[in-house]
């Protein structure tokens, strides 16, 4: 593979590979804002990153179980209604580091920081498909169970030399609501080559790893995509699971990520006796809202609700019609700390899901989805 021509990056990333990139923001910069800035949202690869220099001849090709198969130019797609969508972006692994520490998991080591909140600028896979003459639909029934094959231009080892690829169910592809982009700018300004120039699909909602950096071609498939990433990757299995008794079949692709939050304003360090104020983000997969955030001081014994915060005007957050409800919100908390102890975060979404306590509890083998309680040791200095 040929990493010669990666692009720029901030000096401030955590850096968890170096090729493929592989790199998050430090946890206080990542909630110094709710839009995150381009050059602080992390970064996932499985390749090197693809250079596209002539934007005139790239293209889409949309092919499979349609009656018009066509090439998409840039120019087709920039001609459609453009819509901004505010998503939270998310690794399955976010937080894996934290897992492997009850067992060994295998997978790119993360701390909290494997997301992030961007506005995505594109054309709706939904106008998009209708140009190769697929119907809308808001009936999640509809579509005869067809799926949305996304082949991408990178090359990885996990597919052999072969692209990076994902699917969704066609049904959600079609759906206008659903929001599912084809994103050509990101916080405004043109897709940069580490986030998917010049296309990319954004699914809101689902885990990163369905929404396909630097988009090559789509197909409309009978069947789900049977790439390495999604049926021999970001499934969840039980912890009785392991390397030796692993059958991918007997598992689902994950699609929405659950409900998740952390603290991102402390790490394991000493603090000043007295007030200290707790900050971090809290987040659910599907167009779930986060109903509450409650923070403990104590370890987990007793709670307060943390007020949070997307933008100004919108109290109350789990409201769909005023939130943004594709993004995270940002939380915050004060509390009076005098002596050694753990302080736990642990969110609520609309639908009434809780982040589970124990880590144990959810170990899977390939780490992913740890949404445990998130706990901040802190030892106090007088
Ligand atoms: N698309 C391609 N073509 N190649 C990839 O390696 N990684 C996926 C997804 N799309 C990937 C991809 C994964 S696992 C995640 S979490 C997100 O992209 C990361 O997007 P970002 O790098 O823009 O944050
Ligand atoms: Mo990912």
């Amino acid at each position: 593979s040929d990493y010669s021509q990666e692009p720029q990056r901030h000096p401030a990333l955590k850096i968890n590979a170096k090729e493929p990139f592989n790199a998050e923001p430090p946890r206080q910069a990542l909630v110094s804002s709710y839009v995150t800035p381009t050059e602080f949202f992390y970064k996932r690869n499985h390749g090197p990153i693809p250079v596209v220099d002539d934007i005139e001849r790239y293209c889409v090709s949309v092919h499979g179980l349609i009656e018009k198969p066509k090439e998409l130019f840039m120019k087709d797609i920039m001609n459609l209604p453009k819509y901004t969508v505010t998503a939270t972006l998310q690794c399955a692994g976010n937080r894996r580091t934290a897992m492997s520490k009850t067992r060994n998991v295998r997978g790119v080591g993360w701390d909290v920081a494997a997301l992030g909140n961007a506005i995505w600028g594109g054309a709706k896979l939904a106008d998009v498909l209708e140009l190769v003459g697929i119907p809308k639909s808001t009936c999640a029934t509809s579509a005869g169970g067809k799926h949305v094959e996304f082949v991408s231009i990178d090359r990885c080892k996990e597919e052999k030399g072969g692209p990076y690829k994902a699917s969704i169910p066609l049904s959600q592809a079609t759906n206008p609501e659903a929001d599912v982009l084809l994103a050509y700018e990101m916080n405004g300004k043109t897709l940069n080559r580490d986030h998917g120039y010049p296309l990319r699909v954004v699914v809101p909602g689902v885990i990163g790893a369905r929404s396909v950096k630097w988009l090559d071609s789509i197909n409309i498939d009978s069947q789900e995509c049977q790439g390495f990433f999604m049926q021999k990757d970001y499934k969840m299995f039980p912890p009785s699971v392991n390397w030796d008794n692993i059958d991918w079949s007997t598992r689902r692709p994950q699609m929405d990520f659950p409900v998740q939050s952390a603290i991102c304003s402390l790490e394991d360090v000493n603090v000043r006796s007295g007030k200290i104020t707790i900050k971090g983000y809290a987040v659910s997969g599907g167009g779930r809202g986060i109903e509450r955030v409650d923070i403990s001081i104590d370890g987990g014994k007793t709670w307060i609700e943390a007020s949070r915060y997307q933008k100004p005007g919108v109290k109350y957050i789990a409201d769909e019609e005023k939130s943004d409800k594709w993004a995270w919100v940002l939380f915050e908390a004060e509390a009076d700390i005098n002596s050694n102890t753990d302080i736990v975060a642990k969110a609520v979404d609309t639908a009434a899901n809780v982040q589970p306590e124990k880590v144990e509890d959810i170990w899977n083998l390939r780490g992913v989805l740890n949404t445990s309680w998130h706990r901040v040791h802190v030892q106090v200095r007088h």
